[in-house]
């Protein structure tokens, strides 16, 4: 990270007294982990930290020191907004009031749009964890318990506990730190990643039940009814579209979650090095290039036919 940008930061952080940190709509773990990392630190140097998550945050990462403090609207005065873990302004959601401006943007999706006064984005970053917990330092900001259990919670999430593509020794060199720090590996991997409800597992059955495989696509839909019948509260895939991403043979998964009002959520994983985040581009979506998502108008079918066909046509494009 440029030391120029990282200064900048550190002097903004030294002269602003309420902060307001944000991260993206349908938050993962390390939009709550880099949230909670940097917030609890910037505490710990006395500033007034307003976080805010426009979905509040998921039950699975409940076990987070500090997440009782994360609210689904920004209020108050405020002179500093951070948004972490977000690649474009609109993936904020009603977190930010329409006409604010991003003073400092720390995101690590190779689909910024550098939206802010300053930008630290690391695309190479396996997660914004990563990129925080490399600079919290240089950033006049130091290494609590609380902040290192969320800044490895974000790493292992993004990482899919260490196995995406984007995985090299530096990151896991980061990691060893935060366990050096005090962070319990075991437990937050338990906790972030292997732990599930019994109503997820239901739901999978519903969207494993209709797979389709198809010219090395692998894909599924979860219906409005599905989630229902499952008694799954989330509005997501229940980490679905990472099991499906295991199946050998396959050099794509591709989920489709329907939403209210003819939406469609859809995700991609890429496993043969495939920029899917292009293809989620072509929908209005965005993200990494193994994993990608966009939000899609349109009924279940519809969106269906059409995403696989795009997503097909894309693969044999790279193939030719
Ligand atoms: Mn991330």
């Amino acid at each position: 990270m440029n030391e120029n940008l990282i200064a900048q930061t550190h002097q903004k952080f030294r002269n602003a007294e309420h902060i307001l940190i944000v991260s993206h709509v349908r938050p993962d773990g390390d939009a709550v982990g880099s949230m909670l990392g940097l917030g609890l630190a910037l505490q710990e140097i006395d500033k007034d930290v307003h976080m805010v998550l426009a979905d509040g945050v998921p039950t699975q990462f409940n076990f987070l020191s500090g997440v009782n403090q994360i609210r689904r609207k920004a209020e108050g005065q405020l002179d500093l907004i951070v948004a972490v873990d977000c690649a474009d302004m609109e993936r904020i959601g009603s977190a930010l009031a329409g006409d604010s401006v991003v003073d400092i943007n720390i995101d690590h999706h190779i689909s910024n749009t550098q939206f802010a006064e300053l930008n630290l984005v690391d695309v190479e970053a396996v997660a914004t964890g990563a990129i925080l917990a490399e600079n919290l330092p240089a950033l006049g900001l130091s290494f609590t318990l609380p902040v290192v259990e969320a800044l490895l919670t974000g790493l292992l999430t993004d990482s899919q506990g260490f196995r995406t593509l984007n995985m090299n020794s530096n990151t896991l060199r980061v990691a060893a730190d935060l366990i050096d720090k005090g962070a319990d590996l075991p437990e937050l991997y338990t906790r972030a990643l292997v732990n599930r409800s019994f109503e997820a597992v239901r739901y999978w059955g519903a969207g494993l039940s209709h797979v389709n495989f198809e010219n090395r696509i692998i894909w599924t839909s979860l219906s409005l009814k599905d989630r229902k019948a499952a008694g799954y509260s989330g509005r997501d895939d229940a980490d679905l579209i990472n099991l499906l991403s295991t199946i050998d043979g396959i050099d794509a998964a591709v989920i489709f979650i329907e939403q209210d009002l003819e939406k469609v959520k859809v995700s991609w994983r890429s496993r043969a090095g495939l920029d899917v985040s292009q293809i989620a581009a072509q929908f209005g979506g965005g993200g990494h290039t193994a994993a990608s998502g966009a939000m899609v108008s349109g009924t279940l079918e519809e969106v269906e036919a059409r995403v696989i066909e795009t997503t097909y046509n894309a693969f044999m494009k790279v193939s030719l």
